[in-house]
């Protein structure tokens, strides 16, 4: 008939439209609990999921984190890793370290992957991680498709993401593999102002900013109004703040004000709000296309994709 035709042809060609239904559909799951009558709620996620989202507040976050894990392998040397095969979904990969916990989010996003057959995950993951940013009030991120799914032999090899216990020689040494430099590396730091550790994942513990699921600049701001002092604890080496003693920094985190280079830009970030949001727009939007072909791009420009807020007025 016409319209299993018009369905194949979709299926050939999805067009930007089909991709801003995705992002509708990653939107209203990392979205407030509040949207939420429990029973949608419980068909969509199993309880100890619902357990984590209750406590972290959104799902926002960890998917972010995962856009970020899939795309952050990425070594410009050897053209290896990168969003392109979405290779975390194999193991050994799925099991590094560095990926701890990233299962309840690659599990929220196989719901997606059921109703949205034709995407493929890396254009999946990193959709995910743009409307993480947009949807928690951050600037907008161009991005477009083109990811194909890979293999397990494409899988990275373990130690290709930061080690939060280091200094600026291993930040520059992992970020200058990715070919970033230190004022992009700074900038998508900031993206801590989201989220927050969790003693069973990474061993550190607890949340960077007062509102984890809010983009901002805080996490600049904190960095430098704070005093931040070694947690006393039996945890791996991490800072809080003096006052409250309710937030923390990473040892990663806080070399970004001790490094004469990563503070000039860290101070610029505190101070200028909207000079973060382009810089981090900018350089997350180039995490998210490490290591994938650019003939691959079924677009010559990255898209904008609209915010659900938008698309209401
Ligand atoms: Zn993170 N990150 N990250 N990061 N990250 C954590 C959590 C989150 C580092 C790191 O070791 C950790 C970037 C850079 C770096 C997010 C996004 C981005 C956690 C806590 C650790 C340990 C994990 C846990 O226990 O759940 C290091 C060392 C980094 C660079 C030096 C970049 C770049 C990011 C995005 C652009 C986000 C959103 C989280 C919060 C996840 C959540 O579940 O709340």
């Amino acid at each position: 008939s016409a319209a299993q035709s018009a369905k194949a042809a979709t299926k050939l060609a999805p067009t930007k439209e089909d991709y801003q239904k995705v992002y509708n559909r990653i939107a209203e799951i990392i979205d407030d609990a509040d949207d939420y009558d429990c029973t949608v709620f419980m068909r969509l996620v199993s309880l100890p999921v619902l357990m984590l989202f209750l406590l972290d507040g959104s799902f926002g976050p960890v998917v972010l984190r995962l856009a970020w894990h899939a795309s952050g392998t990425y070594d410009k040397t050897t053209g290896t890793g990168g969003s392109n095969y979405a290779t975390m979904r194999f193991e050994p990969e799925a099991l590094h370290g560095a990926n701890a916990g990233l299962r309840v989010a690659r599990d929220l996003m196989e719901k997606v992957k059921k109703e949205f057959d034709w995407i493929s995950y890396g254009d999946l993951w990193t959709l995910a991680g743009v409307a993480a940013v947009q949807e928690m009030a951050g600037p907008k991120v161009p991005w477009r498709p083109g990811r194909i799914d890979g293999f397990a032999a494409q899988a990275t090899p373990d130690g290709r993401l930061p080690d939060a216990s280091q200094g600026a020689p291993h930040i520059r040494d992992i970020f200058y593999r990715m070919g970033f430099d230190d004022q992009e590396i700074v900038a998508l730091c900031g993206a801590h102002a989201l989220g927050r550790c969790h003693a069973d994942r990474s061993g550190f513990d607890g949340p960077w900013t007062f509102s984890p699921t809010t983009f901002s600049n805080d996490f600049y701001k904190l960095l430098f109004d704070e005093k931040w002092v070694w947690k006393k604890w039996g945890g791996p080496k991490q800072l809080e703040d003096k006052k409250t003693k309710s937030l923390m920094m990473l040892p990663t985190d806080y070399v970004l004000t001790q490094d004469k280079s990563f503070k000039e830009y860290a101070k610029a970030y505190a101070d200028d709000a909207d000079l973060f949001f382009k810089d981090f727009s900018a350089a997350f939007s180039k995490l998210l296309e490490l290591g994938v072909p650019t003939q691959q791009f079924v677009s010559s420009e990255p898209w904008v994709m609209q915010t659900v807020d938008e698309q209401k007025s």
